[in-house]
């Protein structure tokens, strides 16, 4: 073997791998109590953990279209599922393409095939790609690429896995590379291959009992907004037939159906999961059998978060805590140092806020290629290799937000933008799909929610209306007032101006 060489003589490879509503909290690194992966806990291991990296529309081909394009869903126009993306807009794939990467792209798309009115929405920037069709197929996929389309024989996280490595293994030359392992898994059907299937039903190997039921199962989200109760996402109202995959058991009380349809959904969504780390394994051995494994930026994350029985609820949307957290955790061993705190979970945390957004011009800056003038997001390398100079306090940090895809037929979920800080998260829900695609055009009035995310991390209590937290919702209208127009969006023409914003004590 020979010498090896230093970061500023060989850019990385990088290996993204993204899975689709895989929560953190259904990884064993973020303290998972409902399942075990220890394959991407040993990436996490080597490397760092993202713990405050958040979805700013909480969708998946919103949140794609972000991480792609460094830019939020009102500037690269993919703000709900039924708005395909302009393919041709500049990517951090494009852009390490230009810098002389190898780049392809293998698995699930999500943001539109073919053309409309002359608008590519196949994938563009890569060497390679073979996208599976809109939501995919878990069993014997069909895939998309420039030659047109074919079906492969298998299950969709192992197809995904090997067509990459393919690629990979293809290629000559020392030139880097960047691989976009994007899984479908585990969005919902939640279709288990037969490897994983029952792996946690009572009776498994090594299960001893029921899968444990988060601490909100039961909330009846008294004191939320009318739009939180109006969401047609209960586990115990809202799963179907096609989720279930089994007959309700007859005669239950209304509680033990809720929580035999929680278990029936956590079995299927866990297998799921399970099979994407096994695959996530079989990528960090491959590499460390090439001898790369120290001088590729390894990424494992999901497009948002998702509920998983919270406040009694499966999907996401909502920028709930459970919903708006993604998982992020990212091995570079030759310049990104591991060390997680003794006993705490694995991977060395970093807790700054971050989002979506800034994954793109992260990985160009690791790779040592110059971030697009376009990209709104900004990079957080620095602070994965340690180098970060600490800008301001932390109770300076904050996020703007927007879920767009309001009120639509399946889960009913109105629309609004927000802000999150450290301590609080203060949404208001406009309720109005401004007639975009896949928005129903219902309207329902504005309200307001308020979180002290420290007090209260469940958020179970809303204070908007609360006297005590008026002063803070004042400041926080106001920060939000101008977070939103910093990144060039704008405020629902019904939403009055802050107070502090129309007396111009709070000037941004
Ligand atoms: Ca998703």
């Amino acid at each position: 073997m020979s010498t090896a060489p230093t970061t500023q003589s060989r850019r990385p490879n990088i290996v993204f791998l993204l899975s689709d509503d895989h929560a953190a909290h259904a990884i064993g690194a973020y303290g998972s109590v409902v399942n075990r992966t220890p394959h991407i806990d040993a990436v996490a291991s080597s490397g760092v953990r993202l713990d405050n990296l958040f979805a700013t529309n909480s969708l998946c081909a919103p949140s794609r279209a972000t991480i792609l394009t460094g830019t939020y869903s009102h500037v690269n126009g993919v703000t709900t599922l039924d708005t395909p993306i302009d393919a041709s807009q500049p990517t951090f794939v494009t852009a390490l393409r230009e810098a002389g990467y190898r780049t392809a792209f293998v698995g699930k798309w999500h943001m539109g095939d073919g053309s409309t009115d002359g608008v590519s929405h196949d994938p563009q920037g890569f060497d390679h790609w073979e996208a599976l069709i809109d939501q995919g197929e878990y069993h014997d996929p069909r895939f998309l690429t420039a030659d047109g389309l074919r079906v492969e024989e298998g299950y969709a996280t192992d197809l995904i896995t090997d067509l990459a490595l393919r690629w990979v293994d293809g290629l000559e030359g020392d030139d880097p590379w960047c691989v976009l392992v994007w899984h479908k898994a585990p969005h919902r059907s939640w279709e288990p291959d037969d490897r994983h299937e029952g792996m946690y039903a009572v009776g498994a190997p090594g299960v001893d009992g029921l899968i444990p039921v988060p601490a909100t199962f039961t909330d009846d989200l008294s004191g939320r907004s009318d739009t939180a109760r109006r969401a047609a996402m209960r586990i115990a109202e809202h799963l179907t037939a096609e989720d279930l995959k089994q007959p309700v058991p007859q005669g239950l009380s209304h509680e033990a159906e809720a929580l035999w349809k929680y278990q029936r959904y956590m079995e299927d969504y866990l297998a799921c999961v399970a099979s994407v780390d096994d695959n996530v394994g079989r990528v960090t051995d491959w590499l460390r059998d090439r001898g790369d494994l120290d001088h590729t930026v390894v990424v494992y994350s999901s497009d948002q978060g998702f509920f998983l029985g919270d406040h009694g609820w499966f999907d996401k949307r909502f920028m709930y805590e459970e919903s708006i957290r993604m998982p992020f955790v990212l091995s570079y061993p030759e310049a990104v140092p591991a060390g997680a705190p003794a006993g705490a979970p694995a991977g060395r945390p970093v807790d700054r806020i971050v989002t979506n957004a800034d994954i793109a011009p992260t990985l160009l800056e690791a790779a040592g290629v110059a971030v697009p003038e376009r990209m709104q997001g900004r990079s957080f390398w620095a602070d994965l290799t340690g180098s970060a100079v600490s800008q301001g306090s932390p109770d300076d940090e904050g996020f703007y937000y927007r879920y767009w895809m309001h009120d639509d037929s399946s889960h009913q979920v109105g629309a609004h933008y927000g802000y999150r800080t450290r301590r609080h998260t203060l949404i208001y829900f406009y309720n109005d799909g401004l007639g975009l695609p896949g928005c129903s055009d219902r309207r329902f009035p504005a309200e307001w929610e308020l979180y002290d995310n420290v007090r209260d991390p469940e958020q179970l209590h809303n204070v908007a209306d609360d006297p005590a937290h008026a002063e803070v919702r004042e400041r926080l209208e106001a920060r939000m007032w101008f977070a939103q127009k910093a990144v060039g969006d704008e405020p629902h023409p019904e939403q009055p101006v802050p107070r502090l914003v129309a007396e111009g004590i709070f000037t941004g």
